[in-house]
């Protein structure tokens, strides 16, 4: 499903633009829903991320997190069975992966800045990559409102951001930024460079990502505690494989 061009990409530069995989409405949809768990779970949002000891994200300041979104709609399914990503993810961490997270993440007006990061505790430079992260666009990513950056080539490094810059809060020079229109989705290895950037504009940057992990490692939530009667009836086996409910 990924073509050899978009699989040399992905293995060359550590990220590849997969297109618009999602219809206006299908984002629309999906905006739609992420407002009302917004309204409901005001303050709690984003909890199972602290209930799993993953306590980085929930407290960034300037970004609204949800979690969770597995269990929380069957309009987030598409996010983590879309053909093409499970191509893309296979292509970089092999056949045995699983979702490890499914999370909202949106950067506020005037905030949003992240320091140079990997998912991963160190460099890995011998392409046995553990981690791979989809981001799907919920709003049109633009030089100016907090779009992601990623400094190409950086997964095949024997350095971390913090190993090889003075302060990786600072643009790299040769960093990129994901600009797409809302519905694009992007693989990008969790173990090259990025971060999210400061958004200038009055509107939240919002964005699903579909986060992945190899099979022997821990997720980001544990999906056999969380997933629900209702979740697994309606995603059947093929669902359960990605998240390893089974
Ligand atoms: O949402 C983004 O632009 C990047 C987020 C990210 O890299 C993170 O939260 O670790």
């Amino acid at each position: 499903m990924l073509t050899l061009e978009e699989k040399e990409f992905l293995d060359k530069n550590g990220y590849v633009a997969l297109g618009q995989l999602l219809s206006n409405d299908e984002v629309e949809a999906l905006n739609k829903r992420i407002n009302e768990l917004l309204n409901v779970e005001g303050e709690n949002a984003g909890a199972e991320l602290i209930e799993s000891k993953y306590i980085r994200h929930p407290k960034e300041d300037g970004a609204d997190r949800l979690a969770d979104l597995v269990n929380k709609g069957q309009v987030f399914d598409i996010l983590y069975t879309h053909p093409k990503v499970l191509a893309g993810i296979k292509a970089v961490l092999g056949i045995n992966f699983k979702l490890s997270s499914l999370n909202y993440r949106a950067a506020k007006p005037r905030k949003g800045l992240q320091k140079l990061h990997v998912d991963w505790k160190n460099s890995v430079v011998n392409g046995t990559y553990k981690v791979c992260n989809t981001i799907w666009l919920l709003d049109d990513f633009t030089p100016d409102n907090g779009a992601t950056r990623i400094v190409p080539g950086t997964h095949k490094t024997s350095k971390l951001p913090e190993e090889a810059m003075e302060d990786p809060m600072q643009p790299h020079p040769d960093q990129i930024l994901i600009q797409a229109p809302a519905g694009s989705v992007f693989i990008f290895n969790s173990h090259v460079w990025h971060g999210g950037t400061t958004n200038l504009t009055d509107k939240d940057r919002r964005s699903i990502h579909s986060y992945f992990c190899a099979k022997d490692q821990p997720q980001q939530i544990d999906q056999k505690k969380y997933i629900t009667e209702e979740t697994r009836k309606r995603i059947g086996l093929k669902g359960e494989r990605v998240l390893d409910t089974l």
